[in-house]
């Protein structure tokens, strides 16, 4: 792969919105991303492998829980530099982006948000520390954009509940120490339990085959007659609202990871057209690439206002969640267009993996499935607008 060249495109000017420290964050992420993920991304992910060295320097750098209180563990970061954070990673790869938003939003979250204070102190600094990892286990076999229909159920059997059912598509599921799961209890309410690896009768398998976001681990959970300790249900909230609250924390992350994934793909289209001569000129020169590589910036640059204001919207404690939806959809949408112009902007040479282009582009249509489709987003903002759910 070619050396990392990466200059960050900021038209207008997005560096004054932001503090000393957001810069401070976003640097650092970035500087980590150039050392230590350009080097290895594009063989970790033809060999289809989770590049686990890097879970030591995603920790460092606060990727984990970054807006977790310090007493947890977590950084204690606002939800700004989150965001700039997820940005650096997905600039390198929407698959380690997955790994820490898993970790931070899917299984940290759920914790802080609805655990014990003896469940914040068992797990969360050692999630915080990358000793740990964790995986979020929401989709089933039959059950992917409508959740709530889950069968995954557990019985109380006194001093300990019986969990039973599967979940599939799930992020960090083969190497996870943990898993956050959500399960019916005998009255159809769903709740969330820490499910440990160890436990008689959970597996993990392996989801082989894919094509996108193949240096991210992806398996399935199976409970058959897992014994769940009573102390390892989440008994703050319950409902579905429960696990959508953690994806709404994720969404968020992923409207500026998205970001990080196009300029990428921008910022590598705009250095091949300066470089590459056909006609005996370079192909920037060109009104048809221009126009290509003119509306990638300006893309980006509405994206980025997006997020930054739903940053502020956040901080504030006032974003609702159809606000997060039309992020994360306006913003993988963005980015995955944008890696598919950049990549005809290269020509053949778009498609190997010497440049980030192909793998980014493979990666997004994870990114835009993931989380709520592209099409379940549009229907939040359509119930948001109309008051009527167009669901079903
Ligand atoms: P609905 O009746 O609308 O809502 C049920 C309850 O939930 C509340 N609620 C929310 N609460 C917090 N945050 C949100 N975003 C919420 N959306 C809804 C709602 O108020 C209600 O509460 P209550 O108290 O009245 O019971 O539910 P519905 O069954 O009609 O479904 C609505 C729909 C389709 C929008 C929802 O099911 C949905 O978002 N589906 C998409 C599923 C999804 O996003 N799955 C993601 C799985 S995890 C994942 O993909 C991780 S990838 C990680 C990685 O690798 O990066
Ligand atoms: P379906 O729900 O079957 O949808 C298929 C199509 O139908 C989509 O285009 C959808 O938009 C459309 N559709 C569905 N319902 C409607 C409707 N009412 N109106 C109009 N159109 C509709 N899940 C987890 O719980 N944890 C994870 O860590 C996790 N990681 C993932 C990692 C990867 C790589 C992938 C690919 C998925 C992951 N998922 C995870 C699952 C992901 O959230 C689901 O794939 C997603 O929610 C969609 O569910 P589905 O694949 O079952 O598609």
């Amino acid at each position: 792969m070619k050396a990392d060249q990466f200059q960050a495109p900021d038209y207008y000017n997005l560096d004054d919105l932001l503090s000393d420290e957001h810069k401070m964050v976003r640097d650092a992420s970035r500087e980590w991303v150039k050392r230590e993920v350009s080097p290895i991304i594009e063989e970790a992910a033809q060999k289809a492998e989770f590049p686990k060295q890097l879970i030591n320097g995603l920790a460092e750098i606060g990727a984990f829980g970054p807006y977790i209180p310090e007493e947890y563990g977590g950084a204690g970061l606002d939800q700004i530099s989150y965001g700039l954070i997820m940005q650096e990673i997905e600039r390198g790869d929407s698959g380690v982006r997955s790994t820490a938003s898993v970790q931070s939003s899917l299984v940290m979250y759920p914790i802080y948000k609805y655990g014990t204070e003896d469940q914040k102190k068992k797990f969360l600094p050692k999630l915080a520390s990358g000793e740990m990892m964790g995986c979020f286990g929401l989709t089933e076999p039959d059950h992917g954009s409508n959740p709530g229909g889950m069968t995954t159920n557990f019985k109380d059997k006194g001093d300990h509940y019986l969990l039973n059912g599967a979940k599939m598509w799930i992020s960090n599921a083969p190497f996870a120490d943990i898993a956050i799961v959500w399960a019916k209890n005998e009255e159809g309410r769903i709740h969330g339990l820490i499910v440990e690896r160890g436990m008689e009768g959970f597996t993990t398998p392996e989801t082989h085959n894919k094509w996108s976001l193949r240096a991210s681990a992806t398996g399935e959970l199976v409970f058959n007659n897992v014994k769940v300790p009573k102390e390892n249900l989440m008994p703050e909230k319950s409902g579905l609202g429960a696990p959508l609250g953690c994806l709404d924390s994720a969404r968020y992350g992923i409207a500026w990871g998205a970001i990080g994934a196009a300029m990428d793909c921008y910022d590598t289209a705009l250095r091949y057209a300066k470089e590459r001569e056909q006609f005996g000129k370079p192909i920037a020169s060109f009104q048809l690439q221009q126009k290509k590589l003119a509306e990638m910036i300006t893309e980006i640059t509405k994206a980025q206002l997006l997020a930054w204001r739903l940053g502020v919207m956040r901080n504030e404690g006032t974003a609702t969640s159809a606000q997060i939806s039309m992020a994360k959809r306006n913003n993988v949408a963005m980015a995955i267009n944008i890696a598919r112009e950049a990549r005809q902007i290269l020509g053949g040479m778009g498609i190997t993996g010497e440049y980030s282009i192909m793998r980014h582009s493979m990666n997004l249509e994870s990114v835009i499935t993931y989380e709520g489709t592209h099409d379940i987003h549009l229907l939040i903002t359509g119930l948001d607008i109309t008051g009527i759910p167009a669901f079903q």
